[in-house]
């Protein structure tokens, strides 16, 4: 077959679509570009105007406004898959509101029928493996892990899950649930494990906010924020079990949030303290001693329902509570975050919560 030579019209054709295309090109990359600094300009501009505009907190004010705020990160670095998704989503998204929309104040909070493990799977789609939950139409305000001191109580837990996460949710929260497990047989150690927490979960995410709960106690209504203040909160301020009312003015056990700030300043929480009491009043004074005051729900919106329960084994009244309570001026700094020490027998991720067992040692003899 015979080579045709291409006419000079098709060739001017061809240069034509050729060219065409180059310029369409040109242009649509051109507009990614545009569009996309676009946009950080409007994302600078807001972080800008919110947070010269952001009011002064008060006790009843949350500290950490999160992005609004001086001390916001913009995006986490991401580390896994999960993070990853959040964070380009995130970049289009504005800060949750300051009070969540969807709360319905007074719960129903009962603890007769047994609730399955898998039914609260279903009812909370939107919680990510390992207990992790974060808004998909705002960035939180905050980031909290959420940190439950635990042995043998599988039955409350399932409980704590099924009410605490619809309530952390609809609270727009960007949390995660971790369960330290005490490992072995000795003598329980309740601050000790929420060391733990807080220094293993940073490990993870860059939390900002730390709420140490039991795992026995539901909070009664969910405008009763979990979240960090611009001073420690205790947030169990009314529980059915002492009548609804605080017990003394220093009370400080059940469920307390701290931002990270607030908890380095003390050097987090005793590890001395084996056995039941004194680790909550121990909390009380490294609080007051680095001139911080205890922020409280008012007590309507802090009431609360623990579920009942007999005292453990290994986990009898601590007989040196009262006296290491009178030196917690002298053991602030050498007990505490800085000479914690412990081993991670394992980390179980599930469903719904992330379980880390671990050795925390016994009372020295
Ligand atoms: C009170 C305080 C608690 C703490 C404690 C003294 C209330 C509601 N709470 O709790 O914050 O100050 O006194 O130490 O007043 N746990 C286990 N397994 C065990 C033992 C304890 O998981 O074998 C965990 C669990 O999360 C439990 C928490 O430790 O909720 C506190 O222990 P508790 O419930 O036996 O003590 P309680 O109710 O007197
Ligand atoms: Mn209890």
């Amino acid at each position: 077959m015979a080579d045709r030579v291409p006419l000079p019209g098709s060739i001017l054709k061809k240069t034509c679509c050729i060219v065409v295309f180059v310029c369409a090109l040109h242009l649509s990359v051109t507009l990614v570009y545009y569009l996309s600094g676009q946009d950080q300009e409007r994302i600078i501009h807001f972080f800008f105007q919110s947070h010269t505009t952001s009011p002064t907190t008060t006790s009843e004010t949350p500290e950490l406004r999160t992005p609004t705020g001086s001390n916001f990160v913009m995006v986490a670095p991401q580390a896994n898959p999960v993070k990853n998704e959040l964070g380009t989503k995130a970049n289009n998204l504005p800060p949750c509101p300051e009070t969540p929309p969807r709360l319905v104040g007074p719960l129903k909070i009962e603890f007769n029928q047994p609730v399955t493990l898998e039914e609260v799977k279903d009812q909370n789609p939107n919680v990510n493996f390992g207990g992790r939950f974060t808004p998909n139409d705002c960035i939180a305000l905050q980031k909290v892990a959420v940190i439950i001191p635990f042995r043998n109580r599988d039955e409350h837990l399932k409980y704590y899950l099924y009410y605490m996460h619809p309530i952390f949710q609809r609270q727009q929260l960007d949390y995660g649930i971790y369960v330290i497990n005490q490992d072995g047989e000795g003598t329980f150690n309740r601050a000790k494990l929420l060391n733990v927490g807080y220094m293993e979960a940073l490990k993870e995410y860059d939390y900002n906010c730390f709420v140490f709960s039991d795992v026995d106690l539901i909070p009664l209504d969910d405008r009763n924020l979990y979240r960090c203040f611009n001073q420690p909160r205790h947030l169990t301020v009314a529980m059915d079990k002492f009548g609804f009312r605080l017990p003394y003015t220093q009370f400080f056990g059940g469920a307390a949030s701290f931002s990270k700030e607030q908890y380095d300043k003390i050097n987090g929480f005793p590890n001395q303290y084996w056995g039941w009491g004194g680790e909550d009043d121990d909390i009380y004074n490294r609080v007051t001693i680095r001139g911080m005051e205890i922020s409280r729900p008012d007590g309507l919106l802090g009431r609360c329902r623990m579920i009942r329960h007999d005292r453990d084994d290994k986990n009898a009244d601590n007989p040196e509570r009262f006296n290491r309570l009178a030196h917690t001026r002298q053991t602030i700094d050498s007990d505490g975050l800085n000479t914690l020490t412990y081993t991670v027998i394992r980390t179980e991720k599930f469903d719904l919560y992330t379980k880390i067992t671990v050795d925390v040692g016994s009372p020295p003899r």
